[in-house]
């Protein structure tokens, strides 16, 4: 076997974690991961007929039987991973009923998977039914979208429309919006059920004075999405108190859409002249 150490995708993860702590977004325990492995990635480094505890997942996830995932663990900080993954990251695969989870790596202290598992597991069952490819949910506490759910409307199509004019290339990067849910209780079964449901629709999910949830078929586009959202609502509270001059109408937007070959979610442009 090799040191799980120098596999790449556990590289991969300690490295966007530390990169997020550094961004300010996850203080604390704040925010979690879960990101699907293939089983030719895993075996070079890992034993995986080797069982270490089974956690129950208390909610049928058989859609995912079989699947492997790396998931952050329950109460760890982002902070400290990079230096200690095998305390707070969980290496795991969904047993055959869906009931639970067979450890197969890590959470060395006798750790779980994060609290929100319930919200990545759904959501991974509601991305895989749009997209086979897709492998990441990212949940981040990034400061200005946080902000900006205090202070703008939550609906899905003024919310997306406001972050599209904040930045030009946010049509690019997520012209299927994004969807927003008010303020819920976390860490339980019906704010995955209502993640989940966006997650049908949408890539990313703004959580009310909460965070965002963000999608992909990798570490990198699902990060990406997200800082590119944080990025546009930064400066959408930058600028919300000043005089607007100028912004990106609608019409722009089309002109956008069409030059870089993407569809704009249905209805949240006004139609083109
Ligand atoms: O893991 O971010 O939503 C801590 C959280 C809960
Ligand atoms: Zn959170």
């Amino acid at each position: 076997m090799k040191d799980i150490m120098t596999a790449p995708f556990l590289t991969e993860v300690r490295k966007l974690l530390q990169n997020m702590y550094r961004l300010g977004w996850d203080e604390r325990n704040g925010g979690n991961l879960s990101y699907i492995l293939k089983e030719e990635e895993l075996t070079p480094y890992l034993d995986v007929t080797k069982v270490i505890r089974n956690n129950p997942t208390n909610f049928d996830a058989k859609p995912l039987a079989g699947r492997y995932f790396i998931v952050t663990g329950t109460g760890k900080y982002f902070k400290n991973v990079y230096d200690d993954p095998e305390n707070n990251l969980g290496i795991m695969r969904v047993s055959a009923d869906g009931q639970s989870v067979e450890l197969l790596w890590g959470y060395a202290d006798g750790g779980r998977p994060t609290s929100e598992l319930p919200a990545h597991f759904r959501s991974h069952i509601s991305r895989l039914s749009v997209d086979p490819e897709h492998r990441v949910v990212l949940h981040t506490h990034c400061t200005n979208v946080i902000a900006m759910t205090f202070v703008h409307p939550l609906d899905a199509r003024s919310f997306t429309r406001t972050l599209w004019q904040m930045c030009t290339e946010c049509m690019v990067v997520f012209p299927d919006g994004v969807g927003v849910l008010p303020w819920m209780l976390c860490g339980n079964d019906e704010i995955g059920v209502a993640t989940a449901e966006k997650m049908k629709e949408f890539r990313l999910c703004v959580w009310g004075m909460h965070g965002i949830f963000g999608t992909g078929k990798s570490l990198d586009e699902a990060f990406g999405l997200v800082e590119t959202v944080e990025k546009a609502a930064e400066i959408y509270v930058k600028i919300m108190n000043k005089p607007i001059l100028q912004t990106i109408t609608d019409e722009q937007l089309w002109i956008l859409a069409d030059a870089f070959g993407v569809t704009p979610r249905e209805g949240f442009l006004e139609p083109r002249k």
